[in-house]
């Protein structure tokens, strides 16, 4: 099969980036099938941190082409930033690149209408990234966005105004008034700047090499518990997640879906708000978060911290076919003399589960296991045969219960700390 597809099991910040990264050199196209700038895939290689937003993690390698997919909502302004950043450290992206003129546009006035909207939700908030990604895909579903493509049309000023006055007048009934006039000129000239760059109708691209047996990889930003059906709703993003997201936002069919790899931490973090059933308020969550230095790539926000949760696992790797797992920052529990996985929760009926109830917002007790830590530094270890006994137990542990192969273990951010088990 053609297309692999690399999906975060939780709420994002899984470290999909580093594994694309890893797996990359085996593929000819790396694609991205949805999200847009709330993403921020980190990348560490020869000493150096490199953080993608919108531009797929392919791009250090030139033999890889790289599709920005119809799924995506694509700011100019924030990618326009992001190629002049690759540019100066040598990496010559717009030769690499493709970007689909199905894909929508995220306007000044859609990260207006992001914070005025978060703003009115006050303690309900999403904690959304403020990066214009809800209001832009209300827009496509709304079908009165622009998209990529239309930034070759005569008429894309007029339509720009069209769309600015609808967001206008949704300010103000929200009592505030839009004031972009700061941002439009910088948007303008990234508007310019993407017209010169390689646009097109993608599907094309991606399934005319499918046709010639080349390989292609899907990267999916955010998680699974992010998605907006079956993520903890409404505290997710606004876009499919899942495998089947790359169905649509990149024009592939079902059947040319090969191997799914799913992407899970050790523990589990999350950013902005909603349930978190093993959520650690105490010192245990902030020592997790200082070791595994758990704040967000895009708006530098503290991450919530907890450990690995069974339930929502299984569910997401039900929920996308998982064929391999690839178990991520297992050296940040090493200071641990136990670590706890929750297999169960009990509900307030006093049924315990495996499954994931239709509110994760209930009053959930989460079931642990604890198992014995390692306290050996992962970090050194450079093969698989030298992991020590507790954390090969820790794996076999989780095997078991997910029934999925752990095929990757990542034991520190860089390229090399990577260990393949086979
Ligand atoms: P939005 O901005 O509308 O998509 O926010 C809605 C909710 O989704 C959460 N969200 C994320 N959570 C974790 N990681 C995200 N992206 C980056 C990544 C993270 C980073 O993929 O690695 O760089 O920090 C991400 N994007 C959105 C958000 O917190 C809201 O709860
Ligand atoms: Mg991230």
């Amino acid at each position: 099969m053609a297309v692999d597809i690399l999906i975060g099991l939780q709420w994002g910040d899984e470290g999909k980036g580093k594994i694309v990264d890893v797996l990359a050199p085996t593929y000819d196209i790396v694609a991205r099938f949805q999200g847009g700038p709330n993403a921020g895939h980190t990348l560490e290689f020869e000493g150096t941190k490199h953080v993608l937003h919108q531009i797929p993690s392919g791009i250090f390698h030139p033999h890889i082409q790289n599709i920005i997919g119809n799924g995506v909502v694509l700011d100019p302004i924030v990618f326009r930033t992001e190629m002049q950043k690759l540019q100066d450290r040598g990496v010559n992206a717009a030769e690499n690149l493709f970007i689909s003129k199905k894909a929508s546009l995220i306007l000044p006035s859609h990260k207006v209408l992001d914070r005025v909207s978060e703003e009115a939700l006050g303690e309900g908030k999403i904690g959304s990234t403020l990066k214009g990604i809800g209001p832009t895909y209300q827009d496509k579903i709304g079908r009165v966005g622009l998209r990529v493509g239309d930034i070759l049309a005569d008429d894309f000023q007029e339509r720009y105004n069209k769309l600015v006055d609808r967001h206008r007048r949704t300010v103000e009934f929200y009592g505030q008034q839009l004031d972009i006039s700061e941002q439009e000129q910088t948007f303008f000239e990234a508007v310019d700047y993407l017209r010169t760059l390689q646009l097109g109708d993608t599907e094309y691209l991606i399934n005319e090499a499918i046709r010639n047996g080349k390989k292609v990889l899907a990267e999916g930003a955010q998680g699974a518990l992010l998605d907006v059906d079956f993520g903890t709703y409404p505290f997710v993003t606004s876009s499919t997640t899942l495998v089947a997201g790359a169905c649509t936002g990149l024009g592939v069919a079902p059947r040319n879906i090969g191997e799914v790899y799913g992407i899970f931490k050790a523990y589990c973090t999350r950013v902005g708000s909603g349930p978190f059933p093993t959520e650690l308020l105490d010192e245990v969550g902030e020592s997790i978060r200082q070791a595994g230095r758990e704040f967000g790539s895009t708006t530098g926000r503290p991450r919530r911290c907890g450990w690995v949760d069974l339930p929502t696992l299984k569910y997401s790797i039900m929920l996308n076919g998982v064929t391999q797992l690839n178990m991520m920052k297992a050296d940040v529990l090493t200071e641990f003399d136990t670590i706890k996985v929750c297999t169960h929760y009990k509900l307030p009926s006093g049924e315990i589960t495996d499954q994931v109830p239709h509110s994760l917002d209930e009053q959930l007790e989460p079931v642990y296991e604890e198992l014995p830590g390692w306290k050996v530094d992962l970090n050194l270890i450079d093969n698989v045969e030298e992991l020590p006994a507790a954390f090969v137990n820790y794996l076999s542990f989780l095997e078991e219960h997910l029934q999925v192969p752990i095929t990757i273990v990542s034991v520190g951010p860089d390229r090399k700390s990577t260990l393949k088990r086979e």
